[in-house]
């Protein structure tokens, strides 16, 4: 394609079109700042954040031309990524498609043999994606870039070597000013500031700050792109920098850290909050956490309620952490390497110390009964949490994606990607149990939590199930013609935002938090 000014798009999809509620997309967001500082010009076509439909999407991509188009996201948007690229190549057959992240990475072969897309970014995007658009401005051979996927001309899938992960701390911060961000800042008030206490004089800001990359874990149900990655984590000085960066330049006051583990262990969390404590700057924060973090015996119970305590005065307000069950066996089948118990006691030490818990359970193991369903509840109910409550989904690159087509519930990967959408959602049974008895076991535990808690939450807010209907095909085995793909027949309307922010946590009602605000602000 040898050309020196490419004309570049870089569309960014919307999960959840419409949602009230818009996060900052850190990822693209780390792309478009390494691609712009090497002097790589390129037009943005947001999706998310205007809420452009699929009419306004594909009038815009049958009415430009570019040379190269570039997008990426969650692998449950899979069926409007094809869509997207096929409406592509309908209208310019030369330009070249690439997609990023797990829609495209965590299965290479099945998206690129039925998507329209020339290459699949594989892992962690900077570099690879550089190099790239280097290779094609340059008119270099692209086959032997590292960390891509393509269907070379006999027809043959190849994935070419890993790339090896980079320094994350020489990473620049992200360059918001790429992105509409006011328009972003005013819609993201709420994003995942649990526990903030907001009034007109302090009104939330609230901005993602990626700290690490990966996980030290590998759970079952569980993929993140940074899979085949050591777990990796930024220097506080670095991550202290753009915090410093967003509360001067945007007015931040809530630092959501968007991480799949913010701290593997306590040492690493204390160097943290030191340095938050010590750099003199204020703002309130969540992290991701495991159960492990607080509630391992590993350290003493004093060690760790020191630590939590400095969280708290460090400014964190909440911290994610997943139960997943309460059920040993199904831990162990998850391979989550955590004991009940812990929770138990992470839960105890995080509402002494006044940090508000989020956390999450997944139904649906294969070995899932009415009583360990049972068990799950019972222990939140004594913990006093509610979880956001989902099914398992398996996704691609995960144990048990594998074991659902080992054991034949996806006959076909394409048409299994096509019909899946949140976890909220029953996507697909390996239960023994029936699906109506299943969702009435959930739905049934769930009201029962929400009434000894007293926390008045309505029907629908319990869990969203709403897509179940749309999604409850048992066999996966209806292709779908790609070219002609309607939009409607897989709606992504958000569900996961309102469960997981409109309710009440589980925290002690000292001061006026977020769902009064938000219920307020509906009145
Ligand atoms: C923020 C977030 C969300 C936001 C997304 C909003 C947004 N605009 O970003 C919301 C709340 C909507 C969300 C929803 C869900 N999420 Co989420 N989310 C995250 C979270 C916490 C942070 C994402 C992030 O910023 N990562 C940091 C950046 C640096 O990484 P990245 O985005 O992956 O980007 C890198 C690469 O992917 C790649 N890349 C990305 N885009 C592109 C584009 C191009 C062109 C290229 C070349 C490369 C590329 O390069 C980037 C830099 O290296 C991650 C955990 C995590 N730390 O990743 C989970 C995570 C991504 N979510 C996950 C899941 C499961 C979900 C849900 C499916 C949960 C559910 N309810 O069922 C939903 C999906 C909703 C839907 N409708 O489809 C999983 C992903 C599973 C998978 N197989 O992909 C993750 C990894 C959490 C986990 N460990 O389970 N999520
Ligand atoms: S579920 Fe959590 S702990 Fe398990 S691998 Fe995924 S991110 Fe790590």
């Amino acid at each position: 394609m040898k050309k020196k000014d490419l004309k570049i798009l870089f569309v960014i999809p919307s999960l959840r079109l419409g949602s009230p509620t818009k996060f900052l997309p850190v990822g693209i967001g780390s792309i478009l700042t390494v691609i712009k500082q090497h002097g790589f010009n390129f037009d943005v076509l947001d999706i998310d954040i205007h809420n452009y439909d699929d009419n306004y999407v594909e009038q815009f991509v049958s009415n430009n031309q570019y040379d190269i188009v570039l997008t990426g996201c969650i692998v449950t948007h899979y069926k409007w990524v094809k869509w997207l690229t096929h409406k592509i190549r309908k209208n310019y057959p030369k330009t070249c498609i690439i997609v990023g992240n797990s829609v495209a990475g965590s299965c290479p072969e099945v998206f690129l043999r039925n998507s329209a897309a020339d290459f699949s970014v594989i892992g962690e995007g900077e570099l690879t994606c550089l190099d790239l658009l280097c290779k094609l401005r340059d008119g270099l051979p692209t086959n032997n870039i590292q960390g891509i996927a393509f269907i070379d001309d006999k027809d043959n899938f190849v994935q070419t070597e890993k790339r090896i992960a980079c320094n994350i701390n020489d990473l620049p911060m992200v360059d918001w000013e790429i992105l509409d961000v006011q328009k972003y800042l005013e819609t993201s008030d709420y994003a995942g500031a649990e526990g903030l206490v907001v009034d007109d004089t302090n009104p939330p800001r609230v901005m993602p700050v990626s700290t690490a990359r990966g996980c030290a874990f590998k759970c079952s149900f569980c993929h993140y792109v940074f899979w085949n990655d050591p777990y990796r984590f930024r220097k506080p000085s670095s991550v202290l920098k753009e915090i410093r960066r967003n509360i001067e330049q945007y007015g931040a006051n809530y630092i959501n850290f968007w991480d799949d583990l913010s701290f593997a262990g306590i040492q690493q969390a204390e160097k943290m909050v030191d340095a938050i404590l010590g750099s003199g700057l204020k703002f309130n924060w969540n992290a991701a956490i495991r159960v492990d973090l607080f509630g391992h015996p590993r350290n003493t119970y004093k060690r760790r309620r020191e630590v939590a305590e400095k969280f708290k005065r460090a400014g964190c307000l909440n911290v994610g952490f997943s139960l997943e069950s309460g059920n040993q066996e199904i831990l162990d089948m998850m391979n989550k390497k955590i004991k009940p118990e812990y929770f138990q006691e992470q839960v105890e030490i995080m509402k002494d110390v006044g940090i508000t818990c989020s956390t999450s359970v997944v139904f649906g193991y294969p070995i899932e009964t009415l009583e360990t369903i049972n068990q799950t509840f019972d222990l939140c109910y004594n913990t006093g949490v509610y979880p956001s409550i989902g099914y398992l989904l398996p996704l691609p690159y995960t144990g048990m994606y594998k074991w659902a087509i080992e054991n034949d519930y996806i006959k076909c990967e394409d048409t299994y990607l096509d019909s899946i959408s949140e976890r909220q959602d029953l996507c697909l049974n390996l239960t023994k149990l029936e699906d109506k008895e299943i969702m009435y076991a959930i739905s049934t535990g769930a009201e029962n939590l929400n009434k000894k808690m007293g926390l008045g939450l309505k029907p629908d807010k319990l869990i969203k199930t709403g897509g179940y209907r749309k999604h409850n095909k048992k066999t996966f085995n209806n292709v779908i013609d790609p070219t002609n793909i309607k939009r409607k027949e897989n709606d992504f309307s958000f569900n996961y935002s309102e469960a997981l922010f409109d309710i009440d946590l589980g925290v002690e009602k000292n001061t006026k938090n977020l769902s009064s605000q938000k219920e307020k602000g509906k009145k």
